[in-house]
């Protein structure tokens, strides 16, 4: 309880610092560590999500900073509540998400003596966040905060983990709250500008990517505004497909795993490559062979918010200190000369062909023309969200992104994402559709979060493709050691039982063309739901089946 002295625990100073930064919400799974931040939020306006697992609650926070571009919270006990939340904070780190993470630590007098779940979180959390520390003093507690929603949201945003010893949580103190934070836009400088100008304004194939984070609506609408003054064609880089509206006549398609043939072909033949806010990883640079490193082949113009990120894996031939967001006002001021620059027109009419019709599959529900469904059919609001697994690239090839948020997805890869983020999604926008779209396999990894929708009454729709297989490991097998097939196999669960046995809505499909009337039947059901599809395991990929993979593999090697 607050004194009337203006006397507070840290823990009430925390709270108070976190509505100070701007947060509404925060997701957490409760423990003895941190008794009295769960107090504080007793009395305080703060959303509060109780999850089933802190793997969740740390994804759930991901999302939210993923959306928002201001930092996601989640709260998570000591040990073994941190390090089953690890696997959100990896997700941060890869996809330069604003996160910060609070922990409950042993009492300060206990330290170095690996007391009860204790943890050096400097030293776990070291090389996977932008700053792990631990707050000794509470009459610091709000410059310590305010550092870490700096620190997380600034440059390329990253996870902070702030770790409270549980007795500094309890101690009463008089302090000054720190001023609100703002995010720091960096902005190009006009010399950097200029020479862009003089880049685009002679080269003859030039396109832009766009990926990483920073972004907003405005961004993503300057620079669609420019590609269309210039005709540049404009691709998005892998899981970042909602950052330029997919009907525009200048989006040429999605840099990502599988990505249209042509589109590589129109990259490497590209005299003038423009990356806007991503870092271009391994799985946009087709497992770095796009580009050569450390020099590209063709004139390369890196916009990145992270200094550190510029030149770390390609030498640009102009970098561009700049966040998405300023660096895309800043196109609205740029003039080129003429207006025909680029092949925006024939990029777009490749990725409306690559698109368009869902392609030929084994079994009786083809994915591809679910989401053909799905795209006619849900409003321009809705939010999808999935983890890994091949069924994500039905997704990535069928399904049109209009814009931004729109889609909520690892691009570190990390199965067991969708639930939390969708659960996530629908907690911030409770008026939004949101749907997500999981393996069986990718399913189980956080599907005990099915009951946090249930508890909060979150009408998310959750569609399942159920192959039977872990299919990405299984692909593989098949690649390099055809016929041997070993843990790629799975004995699932009744999927629509196990939504009814949480308080949801299940339903199972087993041929594409019920799948709309039981789509529907789970909007009207107003619960949290499942809908199971029976995906024929050879459907490995949109192009090809296991057996044709394990045939050419076999052929290759003399089998
Ligand atoms: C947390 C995590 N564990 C393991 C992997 C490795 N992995 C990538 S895809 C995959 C299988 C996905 O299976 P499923 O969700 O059933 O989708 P499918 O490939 O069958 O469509 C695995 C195990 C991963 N990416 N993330
Ligand atoms: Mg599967």
């Amino acid at each position: 309880m607050r004194g009337k002295d203006n006397i507070r625990t840290a823990a009430e100073v925390l709270i108070d610092q976190l509505r100070i930064h701007g947060v509404r919400h925060v997701f957490c799974v409760p423990g003895e560590s941190y008794l009295a931040v769960l107090d504080a939020f007793h009395d305080s306006d703060l959303a509060v999500t109780v999850c089933r697992q802190e793997g969740g609650a740390a994804m759930m926070a991901e999302a939210v900073g993923k959306v928002t571009g201001r930092p996601g919270v989640c709260f998570v006990t000591r040990g073994p509540g941190a390090t089953n939340a690890s696997a959100g904070i990896h997700i941060a780190r890869q996809d330069s998400t604003p996160l910060v993470m609070f922990v409950g630590q042993v009492a300060r007098d206990m330290r170095e003596r690996e007391a009860f779940q204790e943890l050096d979180y400097r030293a776990v959390f070291g090389s996977m966040t932008k700053w792990a520390t631990e707050i000794d003093d509470p009459a610091r507690l709000p410059e310590i905060v305010s550092r870490a929603f700096h620190t997380a949201a600034n440059g390329r945003p990253g996870p902070v983990v702030v770790s409270l010893p549980e007795d500094m949580l309890s101690e009463r103190i008089a302090v000054d709250d720190a001023p609100s934070f703002t995010p720091v836009e960096t902005s190009p400088g006009p010399a950097e500008m200029a020479n862009l100008t003089q880049l685009l304004g002679t080269a003859h194939a030039p396109i832009l990517i766009l990926g990483g984070s920073r972004w907003s609506q405005d961004a993503a609408d300057g620079v669609a505004r420019f590609a269309q003054k210039f005709k540049l064609p404009v691709c998005t880089t892998f899981r970042r497909l909602h950052l330029f509206d997919a009907l525009h006549p200048c989006y040429g398609g999605d840099l990502g795993i599988g990505p249209n043939p042509k589109l590589v072909d129109r990259i490497k033949a590209a005299d003038l490559v423009v990356l806007i806010g991503g870092r271009m990883g391994e799985l946009p640079s087709q497992s770095y062979t796009l580009f050569d490193i450390p020099r590209p082949q063709m004139t390369f113009v890196h916009v990145h918010p992270g200094a550190e990120e510029l030149g770390r894996v390609y030498s640009p031939h102009l970098p561009i200190h700049a966040t998405p967001t300023a660096f895309a006002a800043a196109l609205g001021h740029l003039e080129l000369p003429g207006t025909s620059r680029g092949q925006a027109e024939a990029a777009h009419a490749d990725y409306l062909a690559w698109t368009e019709t869902p392609t030929a599959q084994p079994g009786a529900v083809n994915l591809g023309a679910v989401m053909v469904w799905l795209r006619e059919n849900l409003p321009a609001d809705a939010i999808l969200c999935n983890g890994a697994g091949n069924y994500a690239a039905w997704i990535h090839r069928f399904f049109r992104f209009r814009r931004f948020g729109q889609h909520v997805a690892p691009t570190s890869g990390s199965m067991g994402y969708g639930i939390p983020a969708a659960v996530a999604m629908k907690r911030l926008y409770p008026e939004r559709p949101v749907v997500c779209i999981a393996g069986d396999g990718d399913f189980l990894m956080n599907g005990q979060e099915f009951a946090t929708a249930v508890q909060y009454g979150l009408p998310i729709i959750v569609v399942i493709a159920d192959n039977g297989i872990y299919g990405t490991i299984r692909m593989h097998q098949e690649r390099e050691y055809p016929g041997r097939i070993v843990a790629s196999e799975l004995r699932n669960p009744d999927f629509p039982a196990y939504a009814r046995a949480f308080g949801g809505f299940g339903v199972a499909v087993e041929r594409t063309a019920d799948f709309p009337a039981a789509f529907k039947e789970a909007q009207a059901s107003g619960k949290p739901a499942i809908i199971r599809l029976a995906i024929d395991p050879e459907a490995i990929t949109p192009v090809t089946t296991l057996a044709k993979i394990r045939a050419k593999s076999l052929a290759e090697k003399g089998g």
